[in-house]
C-alpha cells in the first residue's frame, strides 16, 4: 500500500469520481469530494459517507487558489467536465468555459501557488481522435475532434500538456475511452440499452429507440480503468496513456449482446431507429492501444465486453425486480 495521502476529487458525484472515492478511502487516503450543488453534495455524501464533500465554484481562479492553500492536498483528480458529446453541440459556449477554463483555473492556480508537485490528474478522452487517421489509436495518434465536446478536451488535454512542459507540473492525462457501469446515467447509449432491455424483459415497455448503430467503440469496464487512473498518477513521472480494450464493438452489437443476456434472440423487432437522435458529426469507429499503460503501468482491462453488458442490464433488472427504484450501483 502507498502511504495515506490528502486526495481531491472535481466530478466526485460522477460514475468515475463515485468510484474512484471508493477505491481511494479503500486504500486508506482521505478524500476531498468537489461537487457543484447541494443535490450533489447531499447524494455523494449518502453515498460514500466517508468522502468529505465540498461545493466549489472553479469558474474563477480565486476559488480555486483559496481552496488549494486551505486544503493543500497531494494528488488531483480532475474528473469534472460537462461530458455529454450529444448536448455538446447545443451547449458548446457552456461545455467550452467548463472544459477548458476550469481546467485552466486549477493549472495556473497550482503554478501561482507552487505547487508543482502537487500531482494532477486530467481525464482527456477518446474522442479527442475523432476522426481518426490511423488505427488502433495511440498517444501519438493525430488528434481531429468531431464535436464541440472533442474540442474543449484536446484544448484542455493540451493545456494539461503544455503546463507540464511549461513549468514542471506534475500533470498527466489519462485517454480514456468509453467506460462503462450501472452508474452511467441513462442520457449515454450503454444504459439507456441496459434499462430499456430490462424493462422490455419485464414487460414494462415494447420498444428501444436509438440513434445510429452502425458506430463503433471500444467500450470497457468503469472499475477497471478507475484502477488504470490510479496507477497513472502514482506512475514516477508525469505521463499521457490511453486506457483501453483493444477491441471495438459496434452498437448493434451492444444492443443484440444485451438482448441476448436475457433471452432475447429475436430483438429487431423492439428496435426502433429515429433519426433525429443521430449527430451533425459522427464518431464512426475508434478502437484504443493501451500498448503503453501495459508496459509502463502494468495495467490492463480485467471484464470482458460481454460481461460488461450483462452487468449493466442484470442491475436494471434487479431494480425492477426489488421494486427499488432509487437503488444505485456500488462496485463490489
Ligand atoms: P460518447 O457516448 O458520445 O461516445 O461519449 P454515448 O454513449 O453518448 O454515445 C455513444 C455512441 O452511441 C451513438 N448513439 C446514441 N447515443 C446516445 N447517447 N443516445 C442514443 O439514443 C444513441 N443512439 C446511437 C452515439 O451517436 C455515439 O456514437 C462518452 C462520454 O462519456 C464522454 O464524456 C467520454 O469522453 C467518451 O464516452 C469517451
Amino acid at each position: 500500500m502507498t502511504s495515506p495521502k490528502k486526495i481531491v476529487i472535481t466530478g466526485a458525484a460522477g460514475q468515475d469520481g463515485l468510484i474512484l472515492g471508493l477505491k481511494l478511502i479503500d486504500a486508506g487516503h482521505q478524500v476531498v469530494g468537489i461537487v457543484r450543488n447541494a443535490d450533489q453534495k447531499t447524494f455523494l455524501e449518502s453515498y460514500n459517507p466517508r468522502v468529505s464533500a465540498e461545493i466549489l465554484d472553479s469558474s474563477t481562479l480565486i476559488s480555486v487558489r483559496d481552496f488549494l492553500e486551505r486544503i493543500q492536498p497531494d494528488q488531483i483528480y480532475h474528473l469534472s467536465a460537462k461530458s455529454s458529446v450529444a448536448d455538446s453541440w447545443s451547449d458548446s459556449e457552456n461545455t467550452l468555459q467548463t472544459n477548458i477554463f476550469h481546467t485552466l483555473n486549477w493549472l495556473n492556480a497550482l503554478n501561482e501557488l507552487n505547487m508543482h508537485s502537487t500531482r494532477f490528474y486530467h481525464a482527456s478522452s477518446s474522442e479527442m481522435f475523432g476522426l481518426p487517421k490511423s488505427y488502433p489509436q495511440t498517444e501519438e495518434t493525430l488528434l481531429h475532434p468531431r464535436s464541440p465536446y472533442g474540442v474543449s478536451k484536446v484544448a484542455a488535454h493540451h493545456l494539461v500538456v503544455n503546463y507540464r512542459e511549461s513549468y514542471g507540473q506534475f500533470a498527466s492525462t489519462g485517454i480514456l475511452f468509453n467506460h462503462e457501469s450501472p452508474l452511467r446515467d441513462i442520457k449515454f447509449v450503454t444504459r439507456k440499452i441496459s434499462r430499456a432491455v430490462a424493462e422490455i424483459a419485464r414487460g414494462k415497455t415494447s420498444s428501444l429507440t436509438l440513434g445510429n448503430i452502425d458506430i463503433s467503440r471500444d467500450w470497457g469496464w468503469a472499475p477497471d480503468y478507475i484502477d488504470g487512473m490510479i496507477s497513472i498518477l502514482e506512475h514516477i513521472v508525469p505521463d499521457d496513456f490511453i486506457l483501453a480494450t483493444g477491441r471495438s464493438h459496434t452498437l448493434k452489437e451492444f444492443v443484440a449482446t444485451a438482448f441476448q443476456s436475457v433471452g432475447i434472440e429475436d430483438w429487431t423487432k423492439y428496435l426502433i431507429i429515429d433519426s433525429a437522435l443521430a449527430r451533425p458529426a459522427e464518431v464512426t469507429s475508434v478502437v484504443g492501444d493501451s500498448s503503453k499503460a501495459q508496459q509502463l503501468l502494468k495495467w490492463s482491462p480485467v471484464v470482458t465486453f460481454e460481461s460488461m453488458v450483462r452487468r449493466m442490464v442484470d442491475f436494471d433488472l434487479s431494480i425492477i425486480d426489488t421494486g427499488d427504484i432509487n437503488k444505485i450501483w456500488k462496485p463490489e
